[in-house]
């Protein structure tokens, strides 16, 4: 498929270590694809759901041990430790390529390597990066065939380059003891053992568009950042685009795709959805920031997604599309999670394999959940009721906005705006959530998490926050920077703000804010809007609620300075000194010092 030495070299070299039986090359054809989708049914591998129902829709359970990214074991692996940071599991490169090369020897005897050239972004484009993952997986095929552009276009872009992402996946025997996912930025490779799950494997994703990326970001000059990119709509037709940075499990893919409330939609407001996770960042020649979604398709959470909360996410998902770990629902070979609808099968099988009882389901004990909590959906972007029709545009969109946000019960307000480039990175650099299902560990434990992109930085923290006060240099008509948090909870422990598809009611004021139409009152942490500018009219709620909705709690907040005292700590010496000026002057507004 290709005479490209580099590419031809390296595979030669990573068969003759892992030893597959034989090598079979991913053109990205229907054909191919339907006979890889046939040869993983008949293996068990995956299951085919009802065709007439579900057309083109597949069923694929996880080992039970690899269900989530494993953060602990992700490395970092650049020569000098500090350039890794504190932040990152680090390893010398020498020492991961012998401690790995081990794991992968003769890992694919008896098995099929199957080599995927794939581009994050559009082929041929200044945005796009070229990468081959070599893979034993058919499941990974199928799912990089949704979420990357894959085929023979890739090689003939790449010509006779060297200049690719080399990824390196084998299952091995899905042992956790010897899981790794390891990015070498120097040698712009990739390489993960002993997992078949989702962020572990897909190598396209948090592997390459994040952590690699955002390496090379910084050294070019753009960023990569985990974002949802939308666009909306006002009824004269302009587009408004924001991207907003949330951590794993905590609503880019609710946002993303989000139905404007009624108010709205008689008005003729809509929302379209560039992408849903990842955003690739570079300043246009007009002076704004543009973006663009690298990814083809998308890997969502499935439970909580229905009707209601996320149309056309649900809809996304009725053809061409692999479902992992949800309930299979063996009454008309479909699938169901907790939160699709108040009908959980009688018949069906659990995530794990297992005979499903629904009686026995109990909301407070996950160990009862017939789909696991990180179950997922891959679907392709284009079979979005809501996809911009932008998706496909090599330039990107103009970005008005950034909105930073996390799960917070308590500290932070519903929104509020930053002061400038440099106080929105700070506020970006301070962001903390209650930990989810979407990374193996404790869930809803409150941990700071930069962007959103703690886990997925693929050099040192301090310097990444230094890039962004760069960027913010080269930007001369930079977006405005927000900060919002759809999870306060009441004293109950009840969600108080709506969200979904009401949280348009929050952009609007965010883009009025950025077209300069509405007011806002100075706090101690940024701008907040007045209770009367937050639009509450078919909402069940009052303005007193919103007030309490955006009162900072100023005794919170003190509490919180000294976590992210420690947390700068943590992240170490290259912390930005205009940064800690930032944290200097929120402790002399909230009475500190
Ligand atoms: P990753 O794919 O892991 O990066 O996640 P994501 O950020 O795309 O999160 P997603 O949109 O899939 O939402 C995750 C969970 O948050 C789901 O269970 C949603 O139901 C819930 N959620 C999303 N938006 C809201 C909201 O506005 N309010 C509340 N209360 N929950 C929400
Ligand atoms: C996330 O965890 O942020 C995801 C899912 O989007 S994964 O691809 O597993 O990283
Ligand atoms: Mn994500």
């Amino acid at each position: 498929m290709t005479k490209n030495q580099h590419v031809l070299n390296w595979i030669n070299e990573m068969a003759a270590m892992t030893q597959p039986d034989k090598i079979v090359w991913i053109d990205g054809s229907e054909e191919q694809a339907e006979q890889l989708r046939a040869e993983a049914c008949s293996t068990g591998e995956m299951i085919k759901l009802n065709q007439e129902l579900l057309p083109n829709c597949y069923l694929h359970r996880t080992a039970i041990n690899d269900v989530a990214r494993v953060e602990g074991r992700t490395f970092i692996c650049t020569s000098k430790k500090e350039d890794a940071g504190n932040i990152n599991n680090w390893m010398a490169p020498a020492e991961a390529y012998s401690k790995l090369s081990k794991l992968y020897t003769g890992a694919m005897k008896g098995r099929t390597m199957y080599v995927i050239p794939y581009s994050m972004g559009i082929v041929n484009s200044d945005f796009a990066k070229y990468g081959i993952e070599l893979t034993d997986s058919i499941y990974v095929v199928l799912n990089m065939l949704i979420m990357t552009r894959v085929g023979t276009n890739v090689l003939e872009a790449l010509g006779d380059s060297p200049d690719f992402i080399k990824g390196l996946h084998a299952k091995a025997d899905i042992d956790e003891e010897n899981r790794y996912i390891v990015h070498f930025p120097e040698d712009n490779t990739i390489w993960s053992v002993n997992s078949g799950y989702g962020g572990n494997v897909l190598l396209g994703k948090k592997c390459f568009a994040l952590r690699i990326a955002s390496y090379l970001g910084r050294k070019e000059g753009w960023m990569a950042e985990h974002m949802l990119i939308l666009g909306l709509e006002y009824p004269d037709g302009d587009i408004k685009y924001i991207g907003a940075a949330f951590p794993s499990a905590c609503g880019k893919t609710n946002l993303a795709m989000l139905i404007p409330p009624e108010i709205y939609k008689s008005k003729g407001y809509k929302v379209w959805c560039v992408g849903d996770d990842i955003a690739w960042l570079r300043v246009g020649s007009d002076g704004r920031l543009w973006a663009v979604n690298p990814e083809n398709g998308f890997f969502g959470v499935a439970p909580g997604t229905n009707e209601k909360s996320n149309p056309n996410a649900l809809a996304t998902t009725k053809r061409d599309t692999i479902f992992t770990n949800v309930v299979h629902n063996l009454e008309n070979n479909t699938v169901w999670w907790e939160g699709l609808d108040n009908n959980p099968p009688a018949n069906a099988i659990d995530w794990k394999g297992q005979k499903w009882d629904y009686t026995k389901y109990n909301k407070s004990d996950k160990s009862t959940c017939g789909a696991h909590p990180n179950s997922r959906f891959t679907a392709k972007a284009i079979n979005c009721p809501c996809i911009s029709k932008e998706f496909n545009n090599p330039a990107g969109v103009p970005i008005s906005a950034i909105v930073f946000g996390g799960r917070r019960a308590k500290t932070a307000p519903l929104v509020y705006q930053s002061k400038n480039w440099q106080h929105g990175t700070f506020v970006g650099s301070i962001m903390a959530s209650e930990t989810t299902a979407a990374a193996a560990g404790a869930v809803g434990v409150v941990r700071r998490d930069p962007m959103a992109m703690r886990p997925f930085v693929g050099y040192d923290m301090g310097d990444y926050f230094a890039h962004w006060l760069e960027m913010g240099k080269k930007i001369p008509n930079p977006p405005k920077i927000f900060n919002v948090n759809w999870f306060r909870l009441d004293n109950e422990g009840h969600f108080i703000w709506p969200g979904f598809g009401d949280n348009m009611r929050v952009l609007m004021w965010i883009l009025d804010r950025c077209a300069d139409k509405v007011g806002a009152v100075e706090t101690p942490i940024g701008y907040v809007p007045n209770a009367e500018d937050i639009n509450i009219e078919g909402l069940d709620l009052t303005i007193d609620t919103i007030r309490e909705l955006l009162s900072v709690d100023v005794e919170a907040w003190k509490e919180d300075v000294s976590n992210i005292h420690e947390f700068y700590n943590l992240v170490g010496d290259r912390v930005p000194a205009e940064l800690k000026e930032e944290l200097a002057a929120l402790e002399a507004r909230l009475g500190l010092i």
